[in-house]
């Protein structure tokens, strides 16, 4: 493969906004900075007096995110997952991205903490999947096949019906359920493991493939993975930027290596940084990265050029 440089993309940076108590978008894009320096909980948790200084109430964020959400103010960008043997492009992972009114674009950290927690999750996530299917449609009639793994909050897991809004909107934008993976932390708490596990099954018995990501970075439990069908396991960044020959995060790649194949299971390295960690992978047994190295979150636009300048062939089909 040609031209497969790093850092090719420009991701914009997260809003610097300062003014305060302008546009709702504004002051969310605002919080997102102050999130950044003060931490969640005490935007989230503001009184009036941290009102009065500075700070905001969560009440105001979220109408300002309900708001975003309605006038679809949302970008999905695109990370491509490379095979670092034959260097294909096996998928992307889509990313989404908060391009506010004036010109601020958020990243999903600073936003997705709010969304999770409230109602507005269940419309969040189904105009994430339409957004996707609709690039995918519109991607598949320009003949470029690209399986696309969306995150999912594990929370969505407690809706019986899930299975069902996926199928039907598969269906209306003409998506092969088999190119869509869903993404779903490690560290995402599931309180109702049983329930879960079925409207998990529901989704893999519609074709839609189940991939646990950030793993190695919270509790894992066994006991719980080998109940759902899994697709595919990340290993989390932390793991990754700085892998090191040696190092306990290379016993982990190996370890975890071993197990998806045993199992079947497709493993990712996310957050691969440097170029010479590639062929450290590959000795590890993960063939498939995905990383600045490769390429940073795109526009698909900008994506998509970058695609054709890496010369890689998207492999678009079923991948077992
Ligand atoms: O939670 P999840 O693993 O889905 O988040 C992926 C995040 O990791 C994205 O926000 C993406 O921008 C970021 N990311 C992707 N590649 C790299 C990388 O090489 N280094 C770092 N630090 N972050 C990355
Ligand atoms: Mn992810």
């Amino acid at each position: 493969m040609q031209n497969l440089s790093p850092c090719r993309g420009t991701e914009p940076a997260v809003s610097t906004a300062t003014a305060r108590g302008l546009a709702p978008s504004r002051l969310l894009a605002d919080a997102a900075m102050s999130q950044a320096k003060t931490g969640f909980r005490k935007i989230v948790c503001a009184t009036g007096a941290e009102e009065d200084s500075g700070a905001l109430p969560s009440q105001v964020l979220l109408n300002a995110l309900e708001d975003a959400i309605d006038r679809r103010e949302f970008v999905m960008y695109y990370q491509p997952q490379l095979d670092l043997e034959t260097h294909q492009i096996v998928g992307v992972e889509a990313l989404m991205r908060w391009h506010t009114r004036n010109g601020d674009v958020v990243a999903t950290d600073n936003f997705i903490p709010l969304i999770e927690p409230s109602n507005m999750l269940h419309k969040f996530t189904l105009m994430s999947l339409e957004l996707v299917l609709a690039q995918m449609a519109n991607w598949a009639r320009r003949g470029i096949l690209l399986n696309v793994a969306l995150n999912i909050s594990a929370r969505m897991l407690e809706d019986d019906n899930l299975a069902a809004h996926f199928k039907e909107r598969l269906a209306r934008f003409g998506v092969r359920a088999d190119m869509l993976t869903l993404e779903i932390t490690e560290t995402a708490i599931i309180w109702h493991p049983d329930h879960a596990r079925r409207v998990a099954a529901d989704l893999t018995a519609a074709g839609i493939k189940l991939s646990i990501d950030d793993f190695g970075a919270g509790f894992t439990s066994f006991s719980q993975l080998q109940y759902f069908s899994l697709a595919e396991i990340k290993i989390d960044k932390a793991y990754i930027i700085n892998l090191k020959e040696n190092s306990f995060g290379a016993s982990l790649v190996k370890g975890v290596s071993v197990l998806c194949k045993s199992e079947g299971i497709r493993l990712i390295a996310e957050g691969v940084e440097h170029r010479e960690s590639w062929q450290l992978l590959r000795q590890l047994g993960c063939t498939i990265g995905q990383g600045n190295s490769i390429a940073r979150p795109a526009a698909a636009a900008e994506f998509e050029a970058w695609l054709a300048s890496s010369g890689s062939q998207p492999m678009g089909l079923a991948l077992h």
